[in-house]
Parts: structure tokens; C-alpha cells; sequence
């Protein structure tokens, strides 16, 4: 159990997303400003996987996706958003201002106009130009597993870095979405996932990241869950709604992790060996967990000052 207030992030890259929930948390902010922050810190990122340098969908475009939730049950979504620097802004400002939970596409898009977010260019960053161009050779669409620590040497084109960056040298896609959960002072919760989505997707395709229950799930009494990896699994199960309904029942933020896993897995074994799935768990106390499907699931915990990434020790392969 960390003392409060806490932030996890998903991945290596939640270092970024930690440094910008903390200074929020430290002057005893809300969880949900936080989470916020997190968001756009790591929407900023040049190098690394989400927001307008990500990689696109099979036919070039950018397409974002991004959501939040706060202690009390209140949520906001964008999904399929084109030309917008903060999606996770976006989706707050929905949560906040609107009586609705999601908005999709242009109409996302109309939103974010009206309400001061600017039109950005539409562009690839260089990097994903260069990985776009080499996959369009074969235009094979086939999500990676997405794993960092031990198991691949550290994917850093420049040479420094803390981080992975969203493909290795050869131009394999790495990682795409970054999801946060954050307790502060007061002892609420709050979360937040933003992502560019599977590199390469079709046009129009929504993963797990922006669906309140699939991709993220916070319930004040109980915790705050977030997950990474292949979204149309955790779809299915409404993976983060799962781990908080196993955490509800008793279970700690690991186990239920795991069990949510399992449910995943089970549905093909064999299948399951080809993809990636990681959740991460905050419990109200302050307990932290997470599970994979495959191993080295890496995820940073912030708390005390210290911004630390760790590898989930137990994983279902
Ligand atoms: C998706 N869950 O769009 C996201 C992808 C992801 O690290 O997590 N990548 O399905």
C-alpha cells in the first residue's frame, strides 16, 4: 500500500504521464485534474506513443480516442477525433458541459472547435511518416504485442530517452495508449486512458481505450482500473469494469487483475498467445496491481515524489 496521493500510469512512458498528474496531487489537487494533466502531458510527447504524433490508421490519418472519469461517476469520451492536440481535454469538457458520455468524429471534432481547441495541421510526425511508408509495403494489418523492458532492447532512435518510443529501429509499431489512475489527498478517484489506437487500424476502428468499462473504470468505492494492449479483447469482456466488480467482491487489485485476465484468455488459449493485454489496479486503500497476458508488462507508480516504472510480476503466459 503507497501512501496517498498515488498515480500509475501504464508503460515505461507513464513516467511522463506521472510528472504531469504529480504537481497537481503534491499541492493536494483533485484526481481528476490530475489525470487530466496526465493526459496532456503525455498527448505532448513528441517521442512517444499517443495523441497527433501516434501512428495512423491504414490510410494515413491520425485518429484519436481518449476518455475520463471521476470519482462520482461522471464520465466523458471522444472517439475517432481527427486535428485535435488534447483529446483527453475534449473529452472533459464533454463530461463537464454536456449532458452526454461520448461523441464520435466530426461531430467530437465540431465540439472541440466550438469550445476553443484548435484545428491542427493534418500531418504525420516523421516518425510515423517513415513507419506508415514501410508498412504500406506490405499493408499487412497485424498488431503487435506490446512489450518493453527485458525482453527488447531499448527502442531509442536518438540515443537518449527514458522511454519507448511508438515503433523500434526496423519500424515495428510499438505501443499506442497511455492510461492513468490517480488517488489524491482527499482519498478520490479518478482516471483517465488517451490513445492514437493499433497503429495501422482500419478507418473508423474504436479499441477498448475511450469505452467507459472496457478501457477504463472508476468507482470511488472500490478503485480505479486501466488497461493497455489489444482493445478488442478487453472490449469484449469489459475488462476494467471486470477487474472492479473482482475488487468490489474482495479480491486484491492483483488478483482481480488476473481473473480478469484469465476471463480473456480463456475464451482461446491458443489465440491469447498472439496478443497483449495489461491491466493495472489502484484500490481505494492505496493498494496497487497489475496483471498481463503476456510478460514484462511494464507500469510507473508516482508516490512520495518518486516516479518509479515496474514490470508486473506475474503474467498469464
Ligand atoms: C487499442 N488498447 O486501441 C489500444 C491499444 C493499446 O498499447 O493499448 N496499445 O486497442
Amino acid at each position: 500500500v503507497a501512501k496517498k496521493p498515488i498515480v500509475v500510469s501504464t508503460w515505461d512512458s507513464g513516467k511522463t504521464a506521472n510528472n504531469g498528474a504529480w504537481p497537481v496531487l503534491q499541492k493536494g489537487g483533485s484526481a481528476l485534474d490530475a489525470v487530466e494533466q496526465a493526459g496532456i502531458f503525455i498527448e505532448n510527447e513528441p517521442s512517444c506513443c499517443v495523441g497527433l504524433d501516434g501512428n495512423p490508421d491504414r490510410d494515413g490519418y491520425v485518429t484519436l480516442d481518449a476518455c475520463i472519469m471521476d470519482h462520482q461517476y461522471n464520465c466523458g469520451s471522444v472517439v475517432f477525433l481527427e486535428r485535435i492536440k488534447h483529446p483527453i481535454s475534449v473529452a472533459r469538457k464533454l463530461m463537464e458541459t454536456t449532458p452526454h458520455v461520448m461523441l464520435a468524429g466530426e461531430g467530437a471534432q465540431q465540439f472541440a472547435l466550438a469550445n476553443g481547441f484548435a484545428l491542427e495541421p493534418q500531418k504525420l510526425s516523421a516518425d510515423a511518416e517513415r513507419t506508415y511508408r514501410q508498412w504500406l509495403k506490405k499493408s499487412e494489418y497485424k498488431p503487435i504485442i506490446n512489450i518493453e523492458n527485458q525482453s527488447r532492447p531499448k527502442p531509442d532512435r536518438k540515443g537518449n530517452g527514458p522511454f519507448a518510443p511508438s515503433f523500434f529501429d526496423d519500424g515495428t509499431p510499438n505501443h499506442d495508449t497511455m492510461g492513468t489512475v490517480a488517488l489524491d489527498a482527499a482519498g478520490n478517484l479518478s482516471g483517465m486512458c488517451t490513445t492514437s489506437g493499433m497503429a495501422f487500424k482500419m478507418r473508423g476502428r474504436i479499441g477498448d481505450s475511450p469505452i467507459i468499462g472496457a478501457g477504463l473504470y472508476v468507482d470511488n468505492e472500490v478503485g480505479a482500473v486501466t488497461c493497455s494492449g489489444q482493445g478488442e479483447e478487453v472490449i469484449r469482456m469489459c475488462g476494467s469494469h471486470l477487474v472492479i466488480e473482482f475488487m468490489r467482491q474482495g479480491k486484491s487489485p492483483e488478483e482481480a487483475c488476473r481473473l480478469a485476465i484469465e476471463r480473456i484468455v480463456k475464451r482461446d488459449v491458443n489465440r491469447a498467445k498472439e496478443f497483449q493485454v495489461g491491466f493495472i489496479a489502484l484500490s481505494k486503500a492505496g493498494e496497487i496491481g497489475a496483471y498481463s497476458v503476456q510478460p514484462n508488462f511494464s507500469y510507473t507508480v508516482m508516490a512520495d515524489g518518486i516516479n518509479n516504472v515496474t514490470t508486473a510480476s506475474k503474467s498469464y503466459f
